[in-house]
């Protein structure tokens, strides 16, 4: 009998990221919720899975992954999904779009909760530098989603890896009216059902944050 795939997790925007591509896969999965608020992270057993001390991380059988975009490819790989066929041209760009935001689109962001959400007040240089990191790497996506669906071709790894940060607009003070192609995408995408179980993975963290639709 195979194993169940077990998901280490918390409902953060790297843990939604995987939670979701479950969810779009339909693959069978258990959530084990690891609480970073309490430390859980740092537990012998959990550090033997992800050395790093962060969710999320992924049990598959014989194989044990920490970092969200090595297990985006990991699923991907296994089902065939969610990402073009390996080579192509267009997997390259997909890739990039998930280098993209691995990079980019997700430590910037973190600096700008860590900052503008939950330390207001202690350093005016670095809401400054975070806050206009920010809305640069927002103005990015805009462009490249000017006249298209996802950022690559078809709905793929790439875009739930990025939606799980967009997902967190309110705490990086960044208002998506100013970013007419992101606001599209990022509503269409918050519209699967897919994306709303995988949101509530490991627990109910309450509806799918919506920007105001009047201004
Ligand atoms: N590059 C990692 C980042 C993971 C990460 O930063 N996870 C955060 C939650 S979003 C965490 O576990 N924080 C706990 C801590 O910093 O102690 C990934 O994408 O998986």
């Amino acid at each position: 009998m195979t194993e169940t795939i077990k998901l280490y997790t918390w409902p953060t925007p790297n843990g939604i990221k995987v939670s979701i591509a479950l969810e779009e896969l339909g693959l069978d999965y258990e959530a084990v919720p690891v609480n970073i608020i309490e430390g859980e992270q740092f537990d012998p057993g959990f550090l033997a899975i992800s050395p790093n001390a962060k969710i999320p991380a992924l049990v598959d059988g014989d194989t044990a992954l920490m970092e969200s975009g090595v297990i985006l490819l990991y699923l991907a790989e296994k089902t065939g999904r969610l990402a073009p066929r390996y080579g192509t041209p267009e997997y390259w760009t997909m890739l990039q779009w998930l280098m993209w935001q691995m990079a980019h689109f997700g430590p910037m962001l973190g600096q700008a909760h860590h900052f503008l959400k939950f330390n207001p007040g202690k350093s005016e240089y670095a809401e400054s530098r975070y806050r206009g990191e920010t809305a640069r790497l927002y103005r990015v996506l805009d462009t490249r989603l000017e006249a298209r669906d996802y950022v690559a071709d078809e709905l793929s790894i790439a875009d739930i890896a990025i939606w799980g940060w967009a997902s967190r607009f309110d705490y990086q003070q960044i208002d998506l009216h100013d970013y007419p192609n992101v606001m599209r995408w990022y509503l269409d995408l918050a519209d699967r059902p897919a994306f709303q179980r995988g949101y509530a993975v490991p627990a109910d963290a309450g509806p799918i944050p919506r920007p105001e639709q009047n201004r």
